[in-house]
């Protein structure tokens, strides 16, 4: 079967009750299991790097992408953005999706009284899932608010069709290929992402700082909007350079961050670009990967993402709240 899309249209075709049973199961499938180191790191902690031929971001299309590619790029500079991975046609609709969900986490009505539609149906263990319960789901959801985001989870439809697509589009061999084993998600690192104008500079960060090292990691960042460079949308800053520990938070905002003085004008970091991407590629990168959300004066565009980190199924991060997939 061939998805129609990430539209409305093939919203309304979804059973919601079989979607939100479904993602529950998944939850569950996890919940009691703990990570073991079984499955080797993709990337070892710490060990010397050799510098490469050239700090960039390196781009390939998607027509050859191979497992063996993907590993061999992401190890020598840490991150791959993937030209014309999906067609655009698929992806275009997706922005709609992500206004519904938002509007209908935005709606502390509906998300009180549980009203259930294709937007807002989150699976009925959502809360009993998250480590510290419903305090722990009451703050992610303001956070998420305040930066324009919702998680995947809130709506079980989006984040099956979600999973349906990706599977359709063969990510699920790629990434099992890539991490060893086959692939989890998670609650909390699965956002679907709408930039609130005007912005706020975001922080450096790499997302191994709160996730830990000792994980496997690929995160898929699908911009849904032509975003980046000078286009006025926001894309991403990008440190070009594969890292394999843990940057120093000293001077930053949060103890997960890394300073601006330091990422972008530190003599430890490759100069930083903001390459442009289109609707229809793909960005591939891991949890050492310094990076934040495009920050310049004269963003005046929203922009529309997907952000999906994919863990090893042994190999996860437990704070992040395995999904089995
Ligand atoms: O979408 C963004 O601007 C931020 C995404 C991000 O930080 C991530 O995918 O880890």
């Amino acid at each position: 079967m061939t998805t129609s899309g990430l539209g409305k249209e093939a919203l309304n075709t979804r059973n919601l009750e079989m979607d939100r049973a479904s993602l529950e199961q998944r939850m569950e499938t996890l919940r009691h299991e703990e990570p073991s180191n079984q499955v080797p790191l993709v990337i070892p902690v710490g060990v010397d790097l050799d510098a490469p031929d050239e700090y960039k971001v390196p781009e390939i299309d998607g027509a050859e992408l191979t497992a063996q590619k993907l590993k061999a790029i992401m190890a020598e500079h840490g991150a791959v953005i993937i030209r014309g991975m999906f067609p655009q046609a698929l992806m275009r609709p997706m922005t709609a999706t992500i206004d519904g969900v938002l509007e209908a986490c935005g709606s502390h009505r509906k998300v009180k009284a549980n009203l259930v539609s294709e937007f807002f149906n989150p699976p009925k263990n959502l809360s009993s899932v998250m480590p510290n319960g419903i305090a722990d789901l009451a703050a992610l959801r303001l956070f998420s608010k305040i930066g324009g985001s919702a998680l995947s989870v809130e709506s079980s439809s989006v984040a099956e069709m979600l999973l349906q697509f990706f599977e359709e589009q063969g990510l699920k061999d790629l990434i099992t290929q890539y991490l060893g084993e086959p692939p989890c998600l998670s609650v909390k690192k699965w956002v679907l992402r709408r930039s609130e104008l005007p912005m706020e500079e975001a922080g450096w960060h790499q997302d191994g700082a709160f996730m830990g090292t000792e994980i496997n990691t690929l995160n898929l960042w699908i911009p849904l909007t032509r975003c980046g460079g000078d286009t006025g949308a926001p894309g991403m800053d990008l440190i070009p350079q594969r890292l394999n520990k843990i940057s120093s938070a000293d001077g930053a905002a949060f103890d997960w961050a890394v300073s601006d003085e330091e990422a972008s004008q530190g003599s430890e970091y490759a100069p930083s670009v903001a390459p442009v991407f289109e609707v229809g590629d793909a960005f591939f990168f891991d949890h050492f990967y310094l990076h934040r959300t495009q920050f310049r004066p004269d963003i005046d565009k929203q922009r529309y993402a997907i952000e999906t980190w994919f863990f090893g199924s042994t190999t996860f991060p437990k704070s992040q709240v395995p999904i089995a997939w």
